[in-house]
Order: structure tokens, then sequence, then C-alpha cells
């Protein structure tokens, strides 16, 4: 369980009309971010942006119903933040999947009402014996999220240490469609994938990618944007990627869905990962005294 001194965040970081932070679900605190162009939320367990809603829009998250809102777990939604490594450990299938930040809790840096009517907030994690203990680097992470008509948000890794490291990770956005079957994903036709669900086989996508039924693939050596055509919902999310090699396009299907806890039955029908990640040949070397920024930008067409 955390314990927030919540009047020190508001007295320090809230801005009027922009920022403002409370107590959310299962004690967890939350900035609150509300401007002329969007309202979002971000949780500082994980600075995990579990809601984004341009004015006028259709909120662009998709979040579970079922979410365990824990210290220690990841939400189920939103944009769950993977370093420094995606999906299991390389090395080790017994330290926890897609790393250790998106399960603890981090500081707020900073809050600004930029001069365009947007608001961007900053969140901060080191390392620490906990982490040292998973992984043997001192590091220095920033999650820089601006909040306007268009989403931003950017992992800022700086190498604190004296030797190199090797990183992956993702910004694991899930998006909300109306149906599933009818979303097509563009920007990744002629691209390489790994199948996770062939033995991680490497195969050509030929054309859009459709959804049909469990999907789990990381499309490696692309900078390209990517677009979710979402007929139901008559919108265009697009996803423009900078720093980024990857791209994952997950959906867990039925069976998948009723296995996992924090996620209903039939959500999956209103919802596709499309991550902007750097993942198995793509990872990063961030010498030392260097950085690397992974960027994500959300929009609706
Ligand atoms: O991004 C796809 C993936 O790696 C899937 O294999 C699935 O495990 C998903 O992430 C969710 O992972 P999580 O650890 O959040 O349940």
């Amino acid at each position: 369980m955390y314990t927030v001194d919540l009047d020190g965040l508001n007295a320090q970081f809230a801005v009027a009309g922009h920022v403002s932070f409370r107590v959310g679900y299962g004690g967890l605190p939350v900035a609150d971010i509300a401007n002329i162009h969007a309202t979002a939320t971000i949780s500082l367990h994980g600075a995990h942006v579990t809601a984004f809603q341009p004015h006028g829009q259709d909120p662009v998250l998709w979040l579970s119903d079922y979410c365990c809102w824990e210290a220690g777990k990841a939400i189920r939604g939103g944009i769950p933040v993977c370093w420094p490594w995606f999906a299991a450990h390389p090395a080790d299938s017994g330290k926890p999947a897609h790393g250790f930040v998106r399960t603890a809790m981090w500081k707020v840096m900073a809050t600004e009402a930029l001069a365009n009517g947007a608001t961007q907030i900053t969140f901060g994690f080191t390392e620490s014996e906990a982490t040292l203990a998973l992984w043997p680097y001192a590091f220095r992470l920033e999650m820089v999220v601006t909040v306007g008509a268009v989403l931003q948000v950017e992992l800022v890794a700086h190498n604190t240490g004296n030797k190199e490291f090797i990183c992956g990770g993702a910004l694991h956005s899930y998006f909300r469609v109306n149906d599933v079957t009818e979303i097509a994903v563009r920007g990744l036709e002629g691209c390489t994938y790994i199948d996770s669900l062939d033995l991680s086989h490497r195969k050509l996508q030929e054309e859009p990618v459709t959804i049909s039924s469990e999907t789990d693939r990381i499309y490696v050596d692309t900078t390209a944007d990517c677009t979710i055509d979402d007929p139901g919902m008559g919108r265009r999310i697009r996803i423009v990627r900078k720093g980024s090699r990857s791209v994952v396009v997950w959906n867990p299907w039925k069976d998948k869905a009723a296995r996992m806890e924090d996620f209903g039955d039939q959500e999956y029908l209103g919802m596709i990962c499309v991550e902007t990640a750097n993942a198995a040949d793509d990872v990063v070397m961030v010498p030392s005294m260097g950085e690397h920024r992974l960027q994500t930008v959300i929009s609706v067409e």
C-alpha cells in the first residue's frame, strides 16, 4: 500500500485549469488533467496513462473494468510502461514480465501549462536496491506526458552508471475500438513480424492487420506510423513513433481473456493493443552517461 502526501502534491504541482491530484481506485494516487483540448488521467503507480479523451471525441484508450488497482500489480489497459525489457526477461523467466517500472510508484517531478493550452507532467524513477537485484544498472527514467489535442508520451532513459546497458521496452498502448473484428491496423504492410503464437516464426505482413483470433505479433525494423481504422466508431487513431523500431499488435481473444483475472470475458471485442516498442532484434544499447528516448504520439482523425 502506498502512503501519499496528497496535500503536498497539490501544493507543489497542481496547476489551476490543468492538473490536480486525488486518490483513485485502490488508494492509488492519480493526476487528473483537464484543459481546453482534452482530459486525461495518469496513475503515479507506473506513471501509467489510464485515460485520454480529446474534447468532442470518444475515449481513446481502453481500460478493463476488472483492473487490479494494487501496488505491485500492473493496471490492465491505458499505456503500461514496459522497461527495461519487453515481455519475459530474456534470460530469467522468473523476473517480472515487461520489466519492473509499470508496477512501482513514480515521483512527480514537474507540471506545466504550455502556451498552446496543453498540459505537461513529468514523472521520475531511478534505480533502487530492489531494481538492482533484478537488473544491475544505474539509471534515471523520465516519463513526460503532454496532453493536448494529441497525446504525447515520452520515456527518456538515462544511463547514469559507468557501463553501457542494453534495454528493450514498450509504451504498451491499449486502444478502445467499437468491435475488434471490424478494424484494420495499417502501416505494417511489407513488415516482418515475429509470431509469438507460432513458435516465434518470422512472417511477412502483406495486407493491413485484421483480427479474428488471438493475435500476438512483434513487427520489427519499422519506424512507420500506424493507424487503427475503426468504422464502428467512425474514426482513425494515428500512432506516430520516435525512438521505436518495433510495433506490437496484441489481442488476447476469447480463451486467453477468460483466463485473465483482470480482463472481462467479453472485453477482448472492444480493444486492440498497438504498442510503440523496441523488442527482439530492436533492443537498444545506451552508453554510460547516454540516453534513449521512446516516444509515442496518439491522435484521432
Ligand atoms: O504485448 C503483448 C504481450 O507481450 C502479450 O504476450 C501479453 O502477455 C500482453 O503483452 C500482456 O502482458 P501482461 O504481462 O500485461 O499480462
